[in-house]
């Protein structure tokens, strides 16, 4: 058993489809074992991404990021890191394939739907930025 850290980005809940994502996770065998609605700070949103800092497209990135509401999730299940990647879809989804949450529900690479830990390591460092103990079960 996996645990991953999803989020469900601004663009997402803007349209109202966080129902519609949050049943591709639970059609597909991952369990929501905590979940929550949050407006992240500029300063929330800054460290969580700290590790593309140095990147061109970070501060656009941030921007969007504290643009809305997000919903923010602990997904658990057998290899849950990759099938929800593989849920996702690209992170560009004009590459993403057909059917993943990317392809049906994003616009282009900025406002890409969702969030998706990309390493148990990460998984557990992400998890660990949102979510207490006692909020996961
Ligand atoms: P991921 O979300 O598929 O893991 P990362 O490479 O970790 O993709 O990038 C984090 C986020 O930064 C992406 O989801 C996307 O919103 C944004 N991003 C990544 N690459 C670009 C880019 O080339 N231009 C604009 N935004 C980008
Ligand atoms: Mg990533």
């Amino acid at each position: 058993m996996e645990q991953t850290l999803s989020i469900i980005k601004p663009d997402a809940v803007a349209k109202g489809v966080i129902g519609k994502i949050l049943d591709r996770f639970e059609s597909n065998g991952l369990k929501i074992a905590a979940m929550k609605k949050v407006q992240l700070s500029r300063q929330d949103a800054e460290a969580f991404y700290a590790v593309h800092a140095a990147r061109p497209f970070f501060n656009d990135l941030v921007d969007f990021m504290v643009s809305g509401p997000v919903v923010v999730s602990v997904l658990e299940g057998e290899n849950a890191v990759l099938k929800n990647r593989d849920l996702m879809g690209a992170t560009n989804p004009k590459e993403a394939a057909a059917g993943t949450i990317r392809a049906d529900f994003a616009e282009n690479i900025d406002a890409n739907a969702v969030h998706g830990s990309d390493s148990l390591e990460n998984a557990k460092n992400e998890i660990a930025f949102f979510f207490s103990g006692r909020e996961i079960s």
